[in-house]
């Protein structure tokens, strides 16, 4: 099995993952840096009074802030050609509603960039993940206000302009499609309900307001170089109906509705006839604003990428309501509960590319593992190995037998860092170990995982190792 030689191997993080610092430089407030860990629990509140003796992971991270030189050179070591990041918003904005940038913030950036040239690893860069400025949450309720439109392009601008020299592919708004299927999409969009808030409806708002962001942001980036590739990001839930009952088929079919949602708008540029059935269910009807309509239309995404780590099972229940099931009989699931189904990888890139016909970019797919020292003190993540090579092998199945095209694939997490999920250090999922603890005890030391080595010769050998 053969790849293309441009083909991007690679791996992607968060900033509010791994950066840490979260107050250096002028750096403002994220929704990430209020959440905190608090008696094993992950405590989601948007108010920014630190308090003593709870640990917010964010705030620390794994010090990427002072250790990148020393992570790049790991990545190089492993012969990334690209690396998928995010820049931290609020360190450009800090809240998100200056007129000016904050220059140090840029700054970071800068130097980021300049270490990847070195090594000519490319960036993919991740305009929003899950870090949006916390003063645009408290005093204008998040992305239920347009006027977030107007900051989130002031800060696309310039990242835009200042990075031209360095970037080429950038990616909108991680998993914008969480927000629908979230019981409430605060890394997303920021958003925490409202007492009596009608919350179908404010999803919706929301939605079409990241939406235009993005497309707006897609034709802002194209003026600014039309050499740009920018794309949306979903999650992509591949799912299985649990029998061959038609009832089953028509609750998968109702079930992967909130996911093409997004992936319409933002690939065809309209809302489409599975989007307004979304509404329709809830007797509901949008009228969105004309010139909102035609940014969508002249804003269509050049690729889509999307994380893949579990598929899912639905069935239709006994009062006709979609429900999902605890797992799937076939496949065996991790330490965490998700469904391990390579295959689903390749049927997931399959029904994107027939469905929209755009380049795919896999920016997310990983195994969260809890990783043990042996006695010399090294890490054999050979489970690691499996889903991994499980993973690549499909996803060349489906580039060289089934014709797919595919620009990509960054594995989640090539250096151990905070769980978006749990706030934990211990759900790892690196190649590249950090010595750090859920507590945030630990001397930040990196050391390589077998994995390390595996991932090195499967980028090497372009996937002819798998
Ligand atoms: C995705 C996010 C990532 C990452 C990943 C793994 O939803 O885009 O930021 O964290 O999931 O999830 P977790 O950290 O909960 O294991």
């Amino acid at each position: 099995m053969k790849l293309d030689n441009t083909f991007l191997w690679g791996g992607a993080t968060a900033a509010n993952q791994i950066e840490g610092a979260y107050l250096a430089d002028g750096k403002g407030l994220n929704i990430a840096d209020v959440e905190r860990v608090a008696n094993d629990k992950h405590i989601r509140k948007v108010d920014s009074k630190p308090l003593k003796d709870i640990y917010y992971p964010s705030h620390e991270g794994i010090d990427f802030y002072h250790h990148y030189k020393e992570d790049i050179k790991l990545f190089a070591e492993m012969g990334f050609k690209c690396y998928r990041m995010s820049i931290s918003w609020a360190r450009i904005f800090p809240n998100g509603d200056e007129l000016e940038p904050n220059i140090a913030g840029l700054e970071f950036y800068d130097k980021i960039f300049k270490e990847l040239k070195r090594y000519n690893i490319e960036p993919v860069v991740t305009l929003s993940h899950y870090e949006t400025p916390l003063n645009l949450v408290q005093k204008y309720g998040s992305w239920r206000n347009e006027k977030l439109i107007e900051f989130f392009l002031r800060y696309c601008r310039v990242v835009f302009e200042r990075y031209d020299k360095y970037v080429s592919y950038w990616v909108t708004f991680n998993e914008i499609n969480e927000i629908l299927n979230q019981n409430e999409p605060y890394h997303q969009a920021g958003i925490l309900f409202n007492d009596n808030e009608n919350r179908f409806k404010t999803k919706i708002l929301v939605s079409h307001n990241m939406m235009v962001a993005s497309a707006k942001a897609v034709k802002l980036g194209h003026e600014i170089n039309p050499n740009n590739k920018i794309g949306c990001m979903v999650q992509w839930p591949l799912t299985y109906t649990a029998t061959c009952r038609p009832k089953d088929m028509l609750a998968r079919q109702k079930f992967m509705k909130n996911d093409f949602y997004y992936t319409d708008v933002m690939c065809r540029g309209y809302y489409s006839n599975v989007c307004r059935s979304i509404w329709k269910e809830e007797n509901l009807t949008f009228d969105f604003k004309k010139e909102d309509l035609y940014a969508l239309k002249t804003g269509t995404v050049d690729f889509i990428s999307f994380s893949y780590y579990f598929s899912s099972v639905v069935k239709m229940n006994s009062k006709d309501k979609v429900e999902k099931l605890d797992g799937n009989p076939y496949v065996k699931k991790t330490s965490w509960g998700w469904d391990i189904d390579p295959i689903g990888l390749r049927l997931s890139l399959n029904q994107l590319y027939d469905r929209y016909q755009l380049p795919l970019f896999i920016v997310e797919n990983g195994l969260g593992a809890i990783d043990k020292k042996d006695e010399s003190g090294d890490i054999n993540d050979d489970y690691r190995i499996q889903f991994l090579n499980d993973h690549i092998k499909e996803m060349m199945k489906a580039i060289i037998e089934d014709q797919v095209k595919v620009i990509g694939y960054t594995s989640w997490g090539p250096i151990d860092l905070v769980s978006v999920g749990t706030g934990e250090m211990k759900k790892r999922y690196g190649f590249i170990y950090v010595d750090k603890e859920n507590d945030g005890t630990g001397s930040l030391k990196r050391k390589r995982k077998k994995s390390f080595y595996w991932y090195k010769n499967v980028i090497k050998t372009n996937g002819e190792s798998i």
